[in-house]
Formats: structure tokens, sequence, C-alpha cells
């Protein structure tokens, strides 16, 4: 089996993105894998990540992205189509209210298997959540336009979006998680997904 990680560049002043050295720091287990860095940049990150899609067929595609201030590793439900950015991006863009692809669907949900690849992640210690949301930056961008592609050019593909934590020496207040664990919990991702093709039928849904 084919798989594609992929991480961002460093953003908002920070000097590293853990999405990215962790997604490097993976050790396939039983798979293949294929690492791609994405510019934490609108529209230019779905187009690298729509080259790579139409140069290798891959069986799953995963985006990674840094969600700093979450304590868990959170395999994201569904991508919306809407960029609203409070920061500006890499190359100083702030896109406030617009599509991320114009006339196509409100949302989409992610194919991975999200509640169980979290219960493994919980079954193996690594704290983690089901998100219902990636926010209305880039992340969401690329999980939303990867999902639009999924849809339109490359059906056979499995692919979602998870969201991860700080590490420790990014911050002294917020919560982290060591790189290593990290990189385990995307590898525990990878394995669930491929090992499973009916998702669990818990409860995930936050109140509020
Ligand atoms: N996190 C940002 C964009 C890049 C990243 O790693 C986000 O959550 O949108």
């Amino acid at each position: 089996m084919e798989v594609l990680l992929t991480g961002f560049e460093p953003f908002d002043g920070q000097r590293t993105n853990p999405s990215w050295d962790a997604a490097v720091a993976v050790r396939p287990t039983g798979y293949t894998l294929a690492t791609l860095q994405l510019p934490c940049v609108f529209d230019e990150s779905l187009r690298v990540l729509e080259n790579a899609l139409s140069t290798h067929r891959y069986d799953v595609v995963i985006s990674v992205g840094q969600a700093g201030g979450r304590p868990n590793i959170t395999p994201e439900r569904v991508a919306v189509n809407l960029n609203d950015a409070r920061i500006p991006d890499n190359a100083g863009n702030q896109p406030v209210d617009t599509p991320v692809v114009p006339h196509a669907p409100t949302a989409y949900f992610s194919t991975l298997p999200v509640k169980a690849c979290t219960a493994a992640l919980t079954a193996a210690g690594i704290p983690a959540a089901v998100s219902h949301t990636a926010g209305a930056f880039v992340c969401n961008h690329v999980f939303y336009g990867l999902m639009h592609l999924v849809a339109t050019e490359h059906p056979h593909l499995r692919a979602g979006f998870v969201h991860v934590p700080f590490t420790p020496d990014q911050t002294q207040d917020a919560p982290s998680l060591p790189l290593s664990t990290t990189a385990q919990a995307l590898d525990l991702i990878i394995r669930t997904t491929l090992e499973t093709s009916q998702d669990l039928h818990t409860p995930t849904g936050t109140l509020h």
C-alpha cells in the first residue's frame, strides 16, 4: 500500500512545525511511505498537493497540520468550503469569507476511520480525540481541497487530515507532545486506516 503523508512548513513566527517533523520521523511498518512538505500558503499548498496526486497513485493520503494549544492528536472529521484567515499566511494572503473551491459542496467528510484511529491511539496511551473543526485557515483549506480532489478525480483514494499539538520546545505553557509520540501516532493512524474498512459506531460528538 502506498501512503502519502503531508506536513506544513513553519508559520506564524514559529521555527518548526511538528506536522512536518513528525511526518518525516515516521518509520513505516507494512506500507510504503512518501512525505511531502506543503507551503503554509493558500492555493499554492493545494497546487503542490494536486501535482503530487496527479504524478503518483497513492492508496491513502493524510495531511497533517499543527494545532497549537490542543492537547490531543485530533483526526479531523469535517472540511468546510471556507477561507477565513485570522492571520496572514506565509505569503501575506489573508482571505476572508471566500470559498476554497467556488461552486463546490459546503463540506466534505474525511474518509479515514476517524473513530477507529482515535480508539487505537487511546489504547496505545496517546491522547486523542475526534475533532469536528479544522478551523478556517490553511489546514482546513488543504483538507477541503484534498477531499474535493478525491471526490472529483481520485475516487479510489482514502484521505483525511490530522491536527497535532505543539512539541515541548515550542511552548512553555500550552499542552504539547514529544515529536516521537506524534510520529508514533501517525504510524498508528496509517495502520488503523489500512486495517479498517468500516469505522466504529461509537459516540464521539462534542456537546459544544
Ligand atoms: N497549521 C495551520 C496551517 C499550517 C499548520 O500547520 C492550521 O491549522 O490551519
